[in-house]
């Protein structure tokens, strides 16, 4: 079957229908005048080789200077102007009359200019926008070789890996263009192509198989997007044949030195590394006896002198624990790490921190990492593929809670949000794969979006984002259809929650692939992630006075309000303190039954979403309209299973009925 359009169908271009004059400096205007010529034979314009006579003008800034005369071009220019210091990517777009012009600060500039010129269909008379972040990075968990549980993407709800097949890089990368191309409309600009968990094979894209990945980085080039590679801390070893991979030894920093320039005579715009290190069973300087700067900062050097960096994971925890010791505590790991270590990093590493101290739940306090090293170029990493939040399965907007992470005042006594304190940008683990529809269910096409959108503009409001792609993918001119999907949407991760996982309690999921319930699935294991219920209450005892004393790694005000019975917000009580289950919330209602009303709600919801698609039947691509369908079928029977098991769980532990004396099952 085709591949799905996404949110760029051919008539979403109907913008550049018209006679358009192209003209700039740097690689990507050659991108620019294709997709303006594809859209012109499209619709009827054509490319028009004198500005004067052209109705739409796409150009680099220099050249927009020599064109000052043109009025729509004057204007964008003073937009500019007024915009203030100039920024790399910076665009403005501008009309005067019946002439438009795009001015990009760079290539790259009028690429994300002429991107947006076709979603905004022409609205505005003058914008002008600059990106929040320089760096704006997916990371793929893909692997050449396939796994016999994960297939060829780990944590991958969308079939096979776009980039590698069978042990090798894919020979027909077509649909890696058509990616790009989608990735560069939203303005994404890195991507790193294999999985942070680095395979025997993948460990060989850095040596034998450079010459493949220069192919793929030839593709992604072409949409302004650098290519990044996830390599093992012990390539020197597996690679290189030395008998150490000690970050302080002359002989490895050799290598990596030796390495990075072939990296970098195959692929002269390499991205850089990233690095997952002693986490999961991933080697790492430990061994050594070397801390997580020794490791990477001899990557560091080695990438510098190229322009590249290093993405070295925050991610390091101890996956060996004891669940009998209460004292260790997986969410204070990454802050114990490194906050020691702020100072030491060169500056070309980019510490990648995950937004929440444990793992992707679905609902988390913001990690105080990223408050506690001040001195380290901190990146944010955000998780698009549903892992854990319905694997694609189930219906789940995630903007809503990536912009309350990135808005979330977590430095300077609450004053200053995550978005100001990621210098390193935005990374994002992706959500797609072959699959026809990109994401396995249409409707989480919307989290590749917003990822894209909030990585530019944090700030931006998330139901906004969520109507631009909604409008862009189902049409504009069908408003009750895209009302109905954002009516779906909106509200979609809370409702996720409602059904699953209870005031910020997290990992009630079956061990292994994570799907579906199981209360006690990871109760007694090694992984350190437990809920610690019994026959009196529920949670974990995070505070300073009695707890692991996580609540002490922020900075005020939230180390007092979290500390605080009182001030700590409901939808977070679990993750920070244990109480009994007839604890009452600010909400006013005991654990126990907020347990069994939002689970109750949930599945209602669920089936209010089922009704809300069968309305659509015949206003939609009927193949999407049946993918979408089949999934809510099995969100619907899914969040039954999830209600039954957890409000069950309740009551058997509490002994606390439902005070509307509902049927909760024995
Ligand atoms: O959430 C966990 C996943 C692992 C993943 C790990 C990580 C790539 O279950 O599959 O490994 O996080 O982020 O490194």
């Amino acid at each position: 079957s085709p591949i799905h359009a996404a949110w760029l169908p051919e008539d979403a271009t109907t913008a550049l229908a018209t006679a358009v004059h192209v003209s700039g400096t740097g690689p990507l205007v050659a991108t620019v005048s294709d997709e303006a010529r594809a859209a012109t034979r499209l619709h009827g314009g054509h490319l028009e080789p004198d500005p004067t006579a052209a109705r739409l003008l796409l150009l680099t800034l220099d050249l927009a200077r020599a064109l000052a005369g043109e009025p729509a071009v004057a204007r964008a220019l003073e937009a500019l102007d007024d915009d203030g210091p100039s920024c790399p990517e910076r665009y403005a777009i501008a009309r005067d009359g019946d002439r438009t012009a795009v001015v990009g600060e760079d290539d790259h500039g009028l690429l994300h200019g002429t991107f947006a010129l076709l979603r905004h269909r022409g609205e505005e008379d003058v914008v002008v926008r600059r990106p929040a972040h320089r760096s704006r990075m997916l990371d793929h968990w893909d692997n050449m070789v396939s796994h016999p549980v994960m297939g060829t993407v780990e944590r991958g709800y969308a079939g096979d890996s776009l980039f590698f097949a069978d042990g090798d890089v894919r020979a027909d990368l077509g649909r890696v263009a058509g990616y790009a191309r989608l990735l560069a409309s939203i303005g994404v600009n890195r991507v790193a192509v294999n999985n942070v968990n680095v395979h025997r094979a993948e460990t060989e894209l850095l040596g034998p198989r450079l010459a493949d990945v220069a192919r793929i980085a030839d593709v992604l080039r072409r949409w302004g997007i650098r290519l990044h590679l996830s390599v093992s801390f012990a390539s020197p070893i597996v690679l290189g044949g030395l008998s150490t991979a000690d970050p302080l030894a002359e002989e490895v920093a050799r290598w990596w030195t030796e390495a990075a320039g072939r990296v970098y005579a195959a692929v002269p715009d390499f991205g850089g590394f990233v690095v997952k290190a002693d986490s999961e069973g991933q080697p790492g300087p430990f061994a050594y006896g070397r801390d997580h700067a020794d490791g990477a900062n001899v990557l560091a050097r080695a990438l510098a002198p190229h322009g590249g960096v290093v993405h070295w994971r925050a991610f390091v925890y101890d996956h060996r624990q004891d669940w009998r010791d209460r004292s260790t505590d997986r969410a204070r790991a990454a802050s114990d790490h490194f906050a020691p270590l702020d100072g030491r990093f060169e500056p070309d590493v980019v510490l990648q921190v995950k937004h929440g101290p444990i793992d992707f739940q679905v609902r988390e306090p913001v990690s105080p990492v990223l408050a506690a090293v001040p001195a380290t170029t901190v990146a944010v990493e955000l998780q698009l593929t549903q892992e854990y939040t319905g694997q694609q399965r189930h219906v789940c907007y995630l903007g809503p809670a990536w912009s309350e992470v990135l808005t979330f005042g977590l430095a300077e006594r609450g004053t200053r949000p995550v978005h100001e304190l990621v210098a390193g940008g935005v990374v994002g683990v992706a959500n797609v794969g072959t699959d026809e529809f990109w994401t396995g269910h249409p409707l989480a096409q919307a989290n590749l979006f917003a990822f894209g959108a909030l990585a530019w503009d944090p700030t931006a409001d998330p139901d906004a984002v969520l109507r631009e792609w909604a409008a862009a993918t189902f049409g504009p001119d069908d408003e009750d259809v895209v009302d109905t999907v954002c009516a779906m949407m909106t509200d979609s991760w809370a409702t996720y929650e409602s059904y699953t996982a209870p005031l910020g309690v997290g990992f009630m999921v079956r061990p292994g692939h994570h799907y579906g319930p199981d209360v006690d699935g990871y109760e007694y294991t090694p992984w350190g992630t437990y809920h610690f219920a019994d026959r009196d209450g529920i949670g974990v005892d995070r505070t300073r006075a009695t707890g692991t004393g996580f609540t002490g790694q922020y900075p005020s005000p939230w180390r007092e309000r979290y500390e605080d019975l009182a001030s700590c917000p409901d939808e977070l009580l679990l993750f920070f303190h244990h109480v009994p289950w007839t604890h009452r919330l600010h909400s006013g209602r005991t654990v126990v039954q907020h347990v069994y009303d939002t689970h109750l709600a949930g599945v209602e919801r669920v089936e209010e979403l089922v009704r809300q698609w069968a309305g659509l039947e015949g206003r939609v691509e009927a193949d999407l309209f049946a993918r979408v369908q089949e999934r809510l079928a099995e969100q619907r029977r899914s969040a039954q299973e999830w209600c039954d098991q957890l409000c069950t769980y309740v009551w058997r532990h509490s002994g606390v009925p439902d005070e509307h004396g509902r049927p909760i099952h024995p």
